[in-house]
């Protein structure tokens, strides 16, 4: 049995929702949600008025999203310029860098006069509208003027962490055909540099890279870096021939803002496209609600901007808001296991959202370097990227908050564009664990393997069952893969991909992937990417990847290779193999555990099992279900007796 906390005892009182405030904009948006998205636009600046508000099919053979179709905008005027006139002096984004010594105030003004430039110099680099342009980024505040900067001139952008390897680097330029990238000499995180002009050099020697024309490099470390004369740009010298002026371009409110690429299940992964109205809308309601965010207060959110947390609660929702956000370059523990709260109290920092495995790695350290800071200005703390296990909730309540700070566990994904399912705080009862409830216009429900819907307290397969403004739009370039991905397994509604719980008090509580996707430290990351990784290996014949349970990153990798015949086994292999995939997708990918199997589990019909493979990773081979259908049922005794993790 979880604690219940009943959090209107503990925030202030003057939350911007209460529970029946939540409750009756609740039952409003979901009976007349045309009505209640309608109200909702004006949260951000329209330059035509729309008079639609919103056109969708979920039937798979007709299926369209649109919303504020008729209105134009313009998303990083919304986010830039319409302050100007009350908080041009107010501070935008704090900066702290990896070196503690390092940091930056940018004001309103001068993210404005950044942005104007930033956008003349892809104007000048040839840049027009509807144009893919790709960022590979450190966690600098030039990442996100660069963000803004697309958005001022109608650029598309698709930021690729900096984290991912050239190849996988290159299969996202060409897949959406970038002529840009923008990157930087070298990131710098824990003190450790990140080469990403030579990771951006090896991909465009890459050969399915044909449309890269320019590389604009930002001036980070100073590192010395290989120069192509006539592809490549120093930002800081383009800088100083442009003005300040740079007009923002009008979009439709259909028009693309981003391309995000996320696993799924298969191999490749998808270009998820948003667009530019419906996203923006949501992105900053989201954004002051679940966050409570009012004028002046410090948030930060540490995610990278390299993943939607970035693009919505770093970037667009908090500066449509006219938030101070807070970007971080550094990561948890450097230099110590104080660093968070550390930055908590340098900053002042009221609202801090940040995820489970980086909560859960900070726990291992005890309490003691939470308790020599002070927290004093934390008041909303938050959870995002992979369920919270109670244990680490509770570390994070009691020790990071003091009791004091309800938490914020917020659901959603890539695709949906923002959070859907989350506590309120003053609004919503917390519980250790579940997301709770649906916020505004959000329609979740529970169906079975057969797509019915299940009623009250239930487990099954989260489907939401009507659009909402942030939704993703479509994947770039097969639209088709959009309409088999989520709307085929349940006719007429979005499949999720996850399975989720409802109690009896109508709270959600989300059980994980239901698909063969991984979630690593938060990250997603698909079993079939990493298995075509494997076998690209020479002497790897055949690989099976699942996740198993794992202390700090929730869920590890765990691969089952078979090799070419001939190839002997041997740990130096084992090193080469993660060695290997670290450099076709990125260290993100690199298995945990390698199992040598002679041979994998099929069915008959050749179709491994998996079932029997993940029992087997997690150490729970006792129970493993029907072998029966198995070809050859005797390669389960063998997987049992060399498996690797074993409690
Ligand atoms: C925002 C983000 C999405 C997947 C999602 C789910 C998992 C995210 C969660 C959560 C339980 C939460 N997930 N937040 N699971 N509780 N609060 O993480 O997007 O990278 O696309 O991942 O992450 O499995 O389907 P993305």
């Amino acid at each position: 049995m979880s604690t219940i906390y009943d959090v209107k005892a503990e925030v202030a009182a003057d939350t911007l929702l209460d529970k029946a405030g939540y409750e009756a904009m609740y039952r409003d948006s979901v009976a007349d949600n045309e009505g209640f998205w309608k109200k909702q636009a004006a949260i951000v600046d329209w330059i035509k008025p729309f008079s639609k508000v919103k056109d969708v099919s979920f039937a798979r053979e007709d299926l369209h999203i649109r919303w504020y179709y008729d209105g134009t905008l313009n998303a990083c005027y919304n986010c830039v310029d319409r302050h100007l006139a009350t908080k041009a002096d107010d501070v935008a984004i704090i900066w702290e860098g990896d070196d503690p010594q390092r940091d930056l105030k940018i004001t309103y003004r001068e993210l404005h006069k950044r942005v104007c430039r930033f956008a003349n110099v892809l104007k000048k680099l040839g840049a027009k509208k509807g144009d893919r342009i790709t960022l590979y980024m450190p966690m600098i505040p030039e990442a996100a003027v660069a963000m803004l900067a697309c958005a001022r001139i109608g650029a598309v952008h698709s930021v690729v962490f900096g984290g991912f390897s050239p190849d996988a680097l290159a299969g996202r330029i060409h897949d959406c055909e970038s002529n840009i990238v923008i990157t930087a000499d070298e990131g710098l995180r824990g003190a450790k540099k990140i080469p990403l002009k030579a990771s951006v050099d090896a991909a465009a020697a890459h050969e399915s890279v044909t449309t890269l024309e320019k590389v604009l490099v930002v001036r980070n470390t100073g590192a010395d870096i290989e120069w192509d004369a006539g592809r490549d740009h120093w930002l800081h010298e383009m800088e100083a021939e442009v003005d300040d002026d740079c007009p923002c371009e009008e979009m439709s409110a259909e028009d693309p803002l981003f391309i995000l690429y996320t696993s799924g299940s298969t191999g490749k992964p998808k270009g998820v496209l948003h667009t530019t109205g419906g996203y923006l809308v949501y992105a900053a309601l989201t954004h002051k609600y679940v966050f409570d965010y009012k004028p002046g207060d410090v948030y930060w959110c540490t995610a990278d901007v390299g993943w939607v947390t970035g693009h919505s609660y770093i970037v667009y929702g908090p500066l449509a808001n006219g938030a101070i956000t807070l970007m971080f370059e550094g990561v948890p523990n450097y230099p110590s296991a104080s660093r968070f709260w550390e930055v908590c109290d340098k900053h002042q920092v009221n609202i801090c959202y940040t995820a489970p495995t980086a909560i859960r790695a900070l726990m291992r350290e005890g309490d003691a370097p939470v308790k020599k800071t002070s927290r004093a200005s934390l008041r909303l703390l938050g959870s995002v990227g992979e369920p919270i296990n109670p244990e680490a909730w509770e570390w994070y309540y009691h020790v990071v908050g003091d009791e004091r700070c309800p938490i914020v566990d917020t659901w959603w994904q890539t695709e949906t564009g923002g959070i859907l399912i989350s506590p309120l705080p003053g609004a919503t009862a917390l519980k250790p664990g579940s997301a709770t409830r649906p916020l505004f216009g959000i329609q979740p429900a529970i169906v079975d393997s057969e797509g019915v819907e299940l009623e009250g307290a239930a487990e099954g397969n989260l489907v939401i069952s009507d659009s909402w403004p942030g939704q993703m739009r479509t994947v770039y370039g097969d639209h088709q893969r959009f309409v088999d991905t989520y709307f085929a397994t349940f006719p007429g509604r979005y499949f999720t991909g996850d399975g989720a719980r409802r109690d009896k008090d109508g709270d959600y509580w989300i059980t994980g992937r239901v698909d063969d996707v991984l979630n690593v430290s938060g990250h997603r990351m698909g079993t079939a990417e990493v298995e075509s990784a494997l076998v690209a290996h020479p002497q790897v014949a055949e690989a099976a990847v699942v996740g198993y349970p794992h202390d700090i990153k929730g869920q590890g990798i765990y691969a089952y290779v078979t090799l070419m015949d001939g190839v002997a086994s041997s740990d130096d292999l084992r090193s080469e193999l993660v060695k290997w995939v670290r450099k076709e997708i990125g260290p993100i990918a690199a298995p945990d555990l390698i199992q040598w199997a002679p041979s994998l589990p099929k069915t008959r019909s050749g179709k491994i099992m998996r079932r029997i493979l993940r029992k087997v990773a997690e150490d729970e081979f006792g129970n493993l279900g029907d072998t029966s259908t198995l070809a050859d049922p005797g390669v389960v005794q063998d997987l049992i007796d060399n498996r690797m993790n074993r409690s």
